[in-house]
């Protein structure tokens, strides 16, 4: 016998952020021999950022599960998949049958959203479960954004995004796309579509308050005390209305300027300055450069949203690129054409447009919105006694007492429940609360194709990736997870052969690969829909794309309104018609809380408050147990300006205590100009020194989890998004 080895050479998108890069692995037999970008996708044309390679470390990583775990006395055993799914199963439906449907929670996780199985079936275990109690990572993140779009648009994923490649003016608040490579903005190779817009004679302007390291690469930054944007873009909007709004074609469809015009009014730019710290001259001279330009964007991310008045900062980004002209006109904000359409609904699989309010959280009475409820409520609902009282808990994909304000009380509840179990790959900080963890294939035994993504990329492209690896025998993906546990659950509630159960099972039949055939088919590229140069005539299918391995090019963003907008009942009496409410009502309301907040004539106050920060080798908290990304320096230190670390007598590398109202850290002091005076910064996603989570590199590469310092009860209050930036701290060194 002699023994043969296989060389292979795959292509696949990248499934670790959003920016979709495209991957060439190289394999020999089971093994990963090069990971690197390939130069014929594209989209992103070779580029890749570190984190690609330890693709290779998740798929060998031994920590990683293989199979199901139990938590028993002595340690985690080994229990065969039948097993698990039935006692999971059953302890989900004995406390929904003893305590109601609420008394069962889900928690859903980014990583679901770079997940085709899990995007395409997790919302069945939900409307399952029928739980009002559904949190996720969007309220940690863009639900302001899309509270926006559903108030403004009429839909939930009506989402805005860059046309980076051809405008000639970018206004960037709280984003750092270099580091973190886009949001709400798939742009593989940001540092050269960036560096173009200037090449071309186009300016960047970064609105931060650390000078960030998009912020260096751009033409101007201005330092803007943490929470403050809302109040920057009202005034902005107060100028551009003195100076003569325009909403230019869109102008037939858009409700309620005068309403818009009236609140921006009363914030003109010397009202908010003692409170942003922008001077008003300088942000005049961004308004004049926005009218000025015909191709403008106003672009807002992470830092604009997860802040205590997120909801109109979304908000008024918008209204912002609407009254000078730009939304959905070449080089400003556009919208998505994806061949894959998740705002066409197949048969119940797609997202709605969305809800809000539909009702409150038991224990804060915090809002619904798209059917969850915010995650900074989690631990509350946990932990409050009484009836709906949440008594035991799903997480898919997440690590929410890392990544969620609060994570030590949330340790506490999680510690609490009767029953938690989790679809996740690693026992970490929240897994190893839970008494079973599911976990699903690796990312390279999985096929991809970005559902969510593709709604947000800066061009409209397509690719398939069908798996590297065959899935070990027995194993599991994500979606037959779900699945599996939905099939018992509706078994258990109504009968094995009730029509729920025979539901579950013709979806599992049909698979997540049918699923994108029939969207690509239907979709505004599919079959015979004739918007393909002639050579893809027949149109899009999955065939189409599993012939054109690198992926497909559909072209620029093109101008999608009205048609994109859904019909709606009308603001006043009518029949249902296309619109955009420039004023939504619950937004204005929410303009008496800032106005209260940040009184007229008053300065800033003269607390210390903490931000985050992203880094460019890690992905939130779950990357940390790659070797290859944790090489170097300490990187979860405290930033601290010059002047706020010579009253306190503090050098580099000096241990300080960071104190907040729920907690204290301590970290090492990294002073730096970067940051904005009495503004300090930690990176999120450390904390790995947790006992019971079995991640052997993270655990010697602890840091501290900034989100032991945020506030679970600092929300904004109009979208229920945590506020994770501006904590009130104090800063202290450790004698
Ligand atoms: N390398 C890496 N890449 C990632 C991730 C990662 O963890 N690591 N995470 C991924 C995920 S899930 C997401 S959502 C995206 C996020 O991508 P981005 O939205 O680009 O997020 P950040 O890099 O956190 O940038 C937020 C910026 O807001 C600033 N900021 C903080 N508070 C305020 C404020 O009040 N006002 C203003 N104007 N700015 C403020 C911060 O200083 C920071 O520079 O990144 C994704 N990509
Ligand atoms: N202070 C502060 N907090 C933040 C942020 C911030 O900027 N500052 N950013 C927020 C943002 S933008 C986000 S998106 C959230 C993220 O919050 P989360 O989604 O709760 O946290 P992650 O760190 O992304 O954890 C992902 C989990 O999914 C698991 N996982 C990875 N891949 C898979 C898979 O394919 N299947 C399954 N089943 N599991 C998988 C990992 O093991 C890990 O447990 O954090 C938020 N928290
Ligand atoms: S930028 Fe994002 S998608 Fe591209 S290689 Fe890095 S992690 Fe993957
Ligand atoms: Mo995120």
């Amino acid at each position: 016998m002699t023994d043969v080895t296989t060389q292979r050479v795959h292509f696949r998108t990248c499934t670790l952020c959003e920016a979709m890069c495209g991957l060439r692995i190289e394999t020999r037999d089971e093994e990963v021999r090069d990971i690197r970008g390939d130069p014929d996708d594209p989209f992103s044309r070779g580029h890749v950022c570190p984190k690609a390679a330890a693709l290779a470390d998740l798929h060998t990583d031994p920590d990683r599960l293989r199979a199901p775990v139990r938590r028993t006395a002595g340690g985690w055993e080994a229990v065969p998949w039948e097993a698990a799914l039935d006692e999971v199963a059953d302890r989900l439906h004995a406390t929904q049958t003893a305590h109601g449907l609420d008394a069962v929670a889900v928690y859903l996780g980014n990583p679901n959203v770079h997940n085709l199985g899990a995007m395409v079936f997790a919302p069945l275990i939900l409307r399952g479960l029928r739980t009002k109690n559904r949190f996720s990572a969007t309220s940690v993140d863009q639900l302001p954004h899309m509270l926006a779009s559903y108030l403004m648009f009429g839909h939930q994923l009506l989402l805005p995004v860059p046309d980076i490649d051809r405008t000639d003016y970018a206004l960037v608040l709280g984003a750092n796309p270099i580091v973190s490579n886009g949001s709400l903005m798939s742009a593989p190779g940001i540092r050269d579509r960036l560096s173009r817009v200037r090449a071309r004679g186009g300016r960047i302007v970064v609105v931060d308050p650390r000078c960030s390291e998009t912020a260096r690469v751009a033409d101007r930054h201005l330092f803007i005390r943490p929470g403050t944007d809302a109040l920057f873009l009202l005034s902005l909007l107060e100028v551009v209305f003195e100076r003569g709004a325009r909403l230019g074609r869109l102008a037939p469809l858009c409700e309620r300027l005068a309403e818009l015009r009236a609140a921006a009014a009363a914030f003109p730019p010397e009202r908010t300055a003692p409170h942003t710290g922008i001077a008003p001259d300088a942000l005049r001279t961004v308004a004049a450069e926005l009218l000025a330009t015909r191709a403008a964007l106003v672009y807002g991310r992470v830092g604009a949203c997860t802040q205590e008045f997120g909801g109109l900062t979304a908000w008024l980004i918008d209204a912002l690129d609407l009254v000078t002209g730009h939304l959905d006109e070449p080089g400003c904000m556009m919208f998505a054409k994806p061949a894959v359409d998740p705002l066409v609904e197949l048969g119940g699989l797609g997202v709605g447009r969305g809800s809000y309010r539909r009702w409150h959280s038991r224990v804060r009475g915090l809002p619904e919105f798209g059917g969850e409820l915010p995650v900074a409520a989690l631990a509350e609902e946990v932990l409050t006694p009484g009836d709906g009282r949440v008594r035991a808990l799903i997480t898919m994909a997440g690590n929410p007492v890392l990544s969620t304000p609060n994570g030590r009380q949330l340790d506490r509840a999680l510690r609490s429940l009767d029953f938690m179990v989790s679809v996740d790959c690693y026992v970490n900080e929240t897994t190893r609360h839970a008494h079973l963890i599911l976990p699903p294939v690796s990312p390279l035994e999985r096929p991809h194709y970005d559902l969510a993504l593709h709604l947000l990329a800066v061009r409209n492209t397509a690719k398939w990736s069908p798996p590297l690896f065959d899935p070990p025998a027995g194993s599991k993906d994500d979606w037959q997870i779900a699945i599996a546990l939905h099939r018992r659950l509706m078994a258990r509630r109504y009968g094995r052969r009730s029509a729920e159960a025979l539901k579950a099972s013709l979806l599992e039949r049909l698979g997540p690969e049918r699923v994108v055939d029939l969207g690509l088919r239907l979709g505004p590229y599919g079959r015979g829909c004739g918007a393909l140069p002639s050579r893809r005539r027949r149109g899009l299918s999955l065939r189409a794309l599993r012939d054109a391995p690198h992926g497909v090019d559909l072209g620029p963003l093109v101008r999608a309104l009205p048609g994109r907008l859904p019909k709606r009942p009308p603001l006043g009496p009518g029949k249902p018609r296309r619109y955009i409410d420039l004023a939504p009502q619950p937004m204005l309301d929410d303009l008496r809380r800032l106005a209260a907040r940040y009184p007229d004539g008053q300065r800033a106050e003269p607390t210390t408050v903490l931000i985050g920060r992203r880094q460019l080798r890690s992905n939130n908290s779950w990357m940390h147990n790659s070797a290859r990304l944790m090489r170097g320096a300490d990187r979860c230190t405290l930033l601290v300006h010059p002047d706020d670390a010579a009253p306190l007598g503090l050098n580099d590398a000096d241990a300080v205590e960071i104190r907040s109202r729920v907690g204290a850290v301590v970290a090492p002091v990294q002073i730096t100009r970067d940051i904005m005076p009495g503004v300090v910064s930690l990176p999120h996603g450390f904390g790995h020194e947790r006992d019971g989570a079995r991640l052997r590199v993270a655990r010697a590469h602890a840091g501290v989890s900034v989100n032991d310092l945020t506030d679970d009860a600092m929300v904004d209050a109009l979208s229920g998004n945590a506020a994770l930036s501006g904590v009130p701290v104090e800063v202290r060194r450790r004698s």
